[in-house]
This record gives C-alpha cells, sequence and structure tokens, in this order.
C-alpha cells in the first residue's frame, strides 16, 4: 500500500497555515477606526456635537490660537470640527471663506491630537460656468460634466485634489488622520450645480461613483464618507434614498434641516422627517445616522437648542449633530449658529451642552 501519511500531514500543515491566515484579522483602516469610535457613541447613546471652522474665527475674532466661540460659552471644544474644501479644486491656498488649507491641516491636527474629530465638506466651483457652487444659471452642467470628456477630466483632477489634500492630513507619527468626508451636500435642494433638480439621481450617482474611484486609486484610507440631502424635495423615503449611491461609497446617512424663523412646526416636521429616513435607511443597510448640518442663523430664538434641537434628536440613533458657522460680523453680519459669550442664548447653549446625551470634546476623550 502506497504510504499517504506525508502526503496527509503536508495537506494538514497546509490547512492550518491557512487557518492560522484566517484567524489573524486584517488591521482596521483609519476610516474603520472612526466608523468603530462613531457606533460606540450609538452604543452608548451620545451625540457628538460638531461646528463648522470652529477654531478659525469667530463673533468679533479670527485666528487667535485655540480660540472657539463654543468653548468661549461652555468651556469644552465641540466633539467634531468641520472645515470646507471649497477652491481646493483651484489650486487656492485659501478655502472660499478665506481659511488657508495649511491652517486647516494643522487644526485638524489639534483637534485629532485633542482626541477630537474632523469632517469636511466641499462646495467647489462650477465647473462649465466657473461661477461659485451656487451657480445653477446652466442646468445642464451636471450632464455635461459627467459625460467623457474634457469637464470630466477636470472633475477628476478636482476629486483628486480634494483626495491629496485629505490624504495629506497626518498626526505627529506621520500616520494618517481618520475624517468624515461629505460630499455633493444638499443635493435635493436646487442650489448647487451638483442639486438633483439640476440634474438627475444617476448624473449624481455617477458623481459620488467617480469620486469614491478617485480616492480609491490613490489609495487613501482615512475617510469615512456621509451622504446628506436637504430637507428640501425630501418628503419621502423614496426622495431620501432616490440619489443614494450604494452601499459600497457610503457610510453614514445624514441629513441636513435647518430652522427658519416663524416655521418651527416645518422644521420639527422636517426633523421627524428626515431623521426618521436617516436612521431607518442607516438601520436596513448596516451604517451609521447624523444630523449632518442645522442651525439657526443668529440664534434669534433664546432657547432653540433647548426647546427645539434638542426634543427633536433627543429619540433618534444619530452620532452627531453639527451646525454652521460663526461669521465674523464685518464678514457677513448675523450669520452665525452658536451664541458667542454675551449672546443672549449663552444659557440655552450651556444647558444644551450639560445634556448626558451632548457629547463635547472632553465627553469623547
Ligand atoms: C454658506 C454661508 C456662506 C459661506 C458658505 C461656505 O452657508 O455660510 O457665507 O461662504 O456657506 O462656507
Amino acid at each position: 500500500m502506497k504510504n499517504y501519511l506525508p502526503i496527509a500531514l503536508a495537506a494538514l500543515a497546509l490547512a492550518s497555515c491557512g487557518k492560522k491566515q484566517q484567524a489573524e484579522p486584517e488591521p482596521l483602516t483609519p476610516a474603520q477606526t472612526l466608523i468603530e469610535r462613531l457606533q460606540g457613541f450609538q452604543d452608548k447613546g451620545i451625540i457628538a456635537f460638531g461646528h463648522h471652522d470652529d477654531t478659525a474665527y469667530g463673533y468679533r475674532w479670527a485666528y487667535v490660537a485655540d480660540s472657539s466661540d463654543v468653548k468661549n460659552v461652555t468651556g469644552d471644544y465641540p466633539a467634531i470640527m468641520n472645515w470646507d474644501l471649497g477652491l481646493i479644486e483651484w489650486n487656492c491656498a485659501k478655502e472660499l471663506d478665506s481659511v488657508p488649507f495649511d491652517f486647516i491641516r494643522q487644526e485638524a491636527a489639534k483637534q485629532h491630537a485633542r482626541g477630537g474629530i474632523n469632517s469636511f465638506s466641499w462646495h467647489p466651483r462650477n465647473p462649465v460656468t466657473k461661477g461659485d457652487s451656487w451657480d445653477v444659471s446652466d442646468t445642464t452642467v451636471m450632464a455635461q460634466v459627467m459625460a467623457p470628456g474634457a469637464l470630466n477630466d477636470t472633475l477628476n483632477v478636482w476629486i483628486g485634489r480634494a483626495a491629496d489634500f485629505i490624504g495629506s492630513l497626518k498626526d505627529a507619527d506621520g500616520n494618517p488622520i481618520p475624517v468624515i468626508f461629505r460630499p455633493w451636500h444638499e443635493q435635493t435642494g436646487q442650489w448647487f450645480w451638483w442639486g438633483l433638480p439640476n440634474g438627475s439621481p444617476e448624473l449624481y450617482k455617477d458623481l459620488w461613483k467617480q469620486t469614491r474611484q478617485v480616492f480609491d486609486e490613490k489609495g487613501i484610507n482615512n475617510v469615512v464618507w456621509a451622504f446628506s440631502p436637504d430637507k428640501s424635495n425630501c418628503e419621502t423615503m423614496e426622495q431620501y434614498m432616490a440619489s443614494y449611491p450604494g452601499d459600497e461609497y457610503v457610510d453614514i446617512m445624514g441629513a441636513d434641516v435647518y430652522h427658519f424663523p416663524g416655521q418651527d412646526e416645518y422644521f420639527n416636521t422636517c426633523m421627524k422627517n428626515m431623521l426618521t429616513f436617516a436612521t431607518t435607511a442607516a438601520k436596513e443597510h448596516g451604517k451609521l445616522a447624523a444630523l449632518t448640518e442645522t442651525g439657526s442663523e443668529a440664534c434669534t430664538l433664546p432657547n432653540w437648542y433647548m426647546d427645539l434641537l434638542y426634543p427633536a434628536i433627543k429619540d433618534y440613533p444619530i452620532v452627531y449633530v453639527s451646525v454652521w458657522r460663526n461669521a465674523m460680523p464685518e464678514m457677513k453680519e448675523n450669520h452665525f449658529y452658536t451664541p458667542y459669550k454675551g449672546h443672549p442664548s449663552e444659557p440655552d447653549f450651556i444647558n444644551f451642552y450639560k445634556l448626558p446625551k451632548t457629547a463635547f470634546l472632553h465627553d469623547i476623550q
């Protein structure tokens, strides 16, 4: 009889070697680390608070080291700082509200070193008219840009510049800093050239896919991707999902819902709808949910945070809520979304800060 033992032993060794390899999990990418961290917020039932351009400028100050209207009022930084990439596509040194990209890179590293989180939005110029993101004078832009050709090549270059910037965010040891990126936001509205009313869900999905492709080809692995339709033209789950590019492209199901004075009931209805859509979709698709942008300009209601925002979000499993920037009045009057020191709604914001459910920097460190 032939001796099969050596062959059997070799096969066994191979099999166990294979098993051993299988048993060793792949290390998490920086993006996966951040997703796990955000998932932890959901498990704990906390909602991280975010603010745009937080340490760059605020009400009547700009570029004062480590200053922040949120910190000046509450004593703590926001858990999430949002920054914008608008004008990176033109290779500019400053973004569209004049914040230098080098400053953003440094501040993102500081926020990361403190144990906080960074997120990025992007208001790119109109590739056809050369106007800004809000230039919707030509509603054929999406069709033109997404067709193969020179404009689509330009778009590739633009996305590549955004990817290079995000890929350049490193901690003190040279490791990539994981960030949330929320491109092509508020697409259900008609105000951006990439908005669905100026194109179609199919063109929009192609735009996302191309964006992911450029990032992936560059090996960028520090991005958690957020999808964020606006409440406009978004009254049903079908409308919310109409432009969803697919599970392989998105990590966070977001919602942008602003409050306007005199529209409290409308705000409540929209929040209920949008947060239901986002959290339901997140559950069904194995994603996280967030209120990616909200706010009430100039904090004209003295208790907006406690009387409107908090009741609207408290029962939804969202991992963060982010409000827009506090512009200097010299740049844009009455355009701020958190109270600054001395503003009448300071106590309201402090009460919101003190809630066990809302998480600022110290709560997530
Ligand atoms: C808008 C306003 C503008 C700003 C733009 C991009 O909501 O705040 O003043 O230029 O966002 O940050």
